[in-house]
């Protein structure tokens, strides 16, 4: 086909590190048209990962401009097409998931172990959707009218704005964008500016895939810029939808953005996950689970376990078990071997933790341990903190607090669990264990949740929808809902004049 470009293999050996310093758009790599650049910083030393273009709005109507001019050509491609060439992206992922993961690791600070299971479950997403793209079909369904018929099919929608995060920079971007790609849209990413790097990497692998020009894009800026870019994403008419993930405040600016022009909008904000461990839970199971669910990325992930309820009974073994484990998590840079736990991403999220647990502890909650910044290892890294006693007053018990900090709240009934539970605007992943099987349908049954963990405190996968309710968000990602938000439904009703002869 014409859209299949020829695979240079000598051009992946070359660049095995991947780490680039420009931005792509309209399938060149350019810088910003005002020469502006800035650092991305390594959480774990404060040192210099890569200085990249800092873009502005006028950079990203370019994005746009060549997005649109490509979804001209790209929306009326096969899905086989389509197919082929997200499968050779997720083949040159695979084959380069080493030096994805070590960029990862090196601007986000997460432990290289981690890192390569975000590289594994990002890359999924790009094969999931690669089958996916062949699995869109419509229907034909009968009109009141017996000569006729009614069909339906989904069209892409055109061109789509992916805002992004740090706290999984690539699997949020692989996630929307191989969604997006499959049905024929075209984008333009706008990472988060602390982990532009490996987003600019996927792109890089994207473009060897054999992509036409213009149908991927990504613009790179930092913190100053993105209100702006946000708002211009919005307004274009050239846009056709936005999927953001991030913060539930950006994401209402978004919403309120969105509305003049109608927009799709597409929401993956903030949670407040309960993680419920009932009398009859296997406890070792529990705080396995906790452990997981709360210290992955060093707690930054909107599915985190952000609140601990234990029911009266079990709460002393539950407590002393899960001490035991979190004094042996080890804390350090990244790169190195063993590491379970990195630093927080930026000053900023620092301070939030920090002032989190300062305000609980000034409202009477106890530490049981941490609850102080490991300042010995860097300047952003928090040691693994345990408070009990939280109340509702605190503000740990409404936000989510986005490091290495477990709350606990100690209940009585199951009946209290819920209500804590769902007294949050919240509603994106929620936990419990419990292995009395009645109880499990009528608490799954109950969490306001997108997702529901049962013994399990990880629970994302491809073949999964990704989503919330409440603040949480609207739409979801992956399965086979995750085309929806990247696809109008047409109607067109055919007089077939099937009995006039
Ligand atoms: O998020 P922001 P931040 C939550 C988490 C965290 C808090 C703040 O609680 O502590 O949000 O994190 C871009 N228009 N989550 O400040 O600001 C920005 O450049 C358009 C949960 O890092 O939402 C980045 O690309 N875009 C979350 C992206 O939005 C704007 C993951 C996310 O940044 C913008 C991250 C604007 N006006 C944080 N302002 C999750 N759901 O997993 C910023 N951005």
């Amino acid at each position: 086909s014409h859209l299949v470009k020829k695979i240079n293999l000598n051009y992946i050996k070359r660049s095995l590190h991947l780490l680039t310093e420009k931005v792509y758009i309209d399938g060149e790599w350019v810088t910003s048209a005002s020469e502006k650049v800035f650092d991305v910083l390594n959480p774990a030393n404060g040192s210099v990962v890569g200085t990249i273009p800092d873009m502005d709005i006028h950079d990203t109507k370019k994005a746009i401009s060549a997005a649109a001019d490509a979804f001209e050509t790209w929306k009326f491609t096969t899905a086989k097409e389509r197919a082929g060439i997200l499968r050779r992206w997720y083949n040159l992922l695979v084959e380069n998931q080493d030096s994805l993961a070590k960029i990862m690791t090196a601007e986000s600070g997460k432990p290289l172990h981690e890192a390569a299971g975000e590289v594994a479950y990002g890359n999924s997403f790009v094969e999931w959707f690669s089958e996916q793209a062949r699995n869109v079909r419509g229907e034909i369904i009968p009109s009141p009218v017996s000569s006729k018929r009614i069909l339906i099919d989904h069209h892409p929608i055109g061109v789509v704005a992916l805002i992004t995060p740090w706290n999984f920079p690539h699997a949020m971007i692989t996630r929307k964008a191989s969604a997006a790609l499959a049905v024929g849209c075209t984008c333009v990413i706008k990472p988060a500016e602390d982990t532009p790097l490996t987003a600019l990497a996927l792109t890089r692998l994207a473009e060897v895939a054999g992509f036409p020009k213009g149908v991927i894009n990504i613009i790179t800026s930092g913190r100053n810029n993105a209100p702006a870019i946000g708002a211009l994403f919005c307004e274009s008419p050239l846009v056709a939808g936005i999927s953001f993930t991030g913060s539930t405040q950006v994401g209402k600016i978004l919403y309120r953005q969105c509305s003049s022009g109608i927009k799709r909008l597409a929401l993956e904000l903030g949670g407040n996950a309960p993680f419920i461990v009932y009398n009859s839970a296997d406890i070792n199971k529990a705080v396995e689970g906790a452990i997981v669910s709360k210290f992955r990325n060093c707690g930054q992930t909107c599915v985190a376990a952000n609140r601990f309820l234990i029911q009266d009974n079990i709460y002393d073994s539950f407590i002393t078990a899960l001490l035991n484990q979190v004094e042996q998590l080890k804390i350090g840079d990244g790169m190195q071997p063993n590491i379970q736990l990195g630093p927080l991403i930026n000053d900023a999220q620092f301070h939030k933790v920090s002032e989190l647990v300062l305000d609980a502890v000034s409202k009477g909650a106890k530490i049981l341990t941490g609850g102080k910044p490991a300042s010995q290892l860097g300047k952003l890294f928090y040691e693994p903190t345990v408070l009990t006693d939280i109340t509702e007053d605190m503000q740990i018990y409404s936000e989510e607090v986005f490091g290495p900090v477990i709350s606990v709240i100690r209940f009585k009934t199951e009946d209290e669990s819920l209500d804590i539970a769902n007294g949050t605007q919240r509603g994106l992943a929620g936990y419990f264990f419990s292995e009395d099987v009645a109880q499990i349908f009528r608490v799954s049954n109950k969490l306001e949740v997108g997702m529901v963990g049962v013994n399990e405190g990880l629970i994302s996968t491809a073949e999964a929808p990704f989503g919330g309710i409440k603040e949480s968000g609207l739409g979801r990602e992956g399965s086979h809902h995750g085309t929806e938000d990247f696809t109008y439904i047409k109607i067109q009703q055919v007089d077939g004049g099937f009995f006039e002869k």
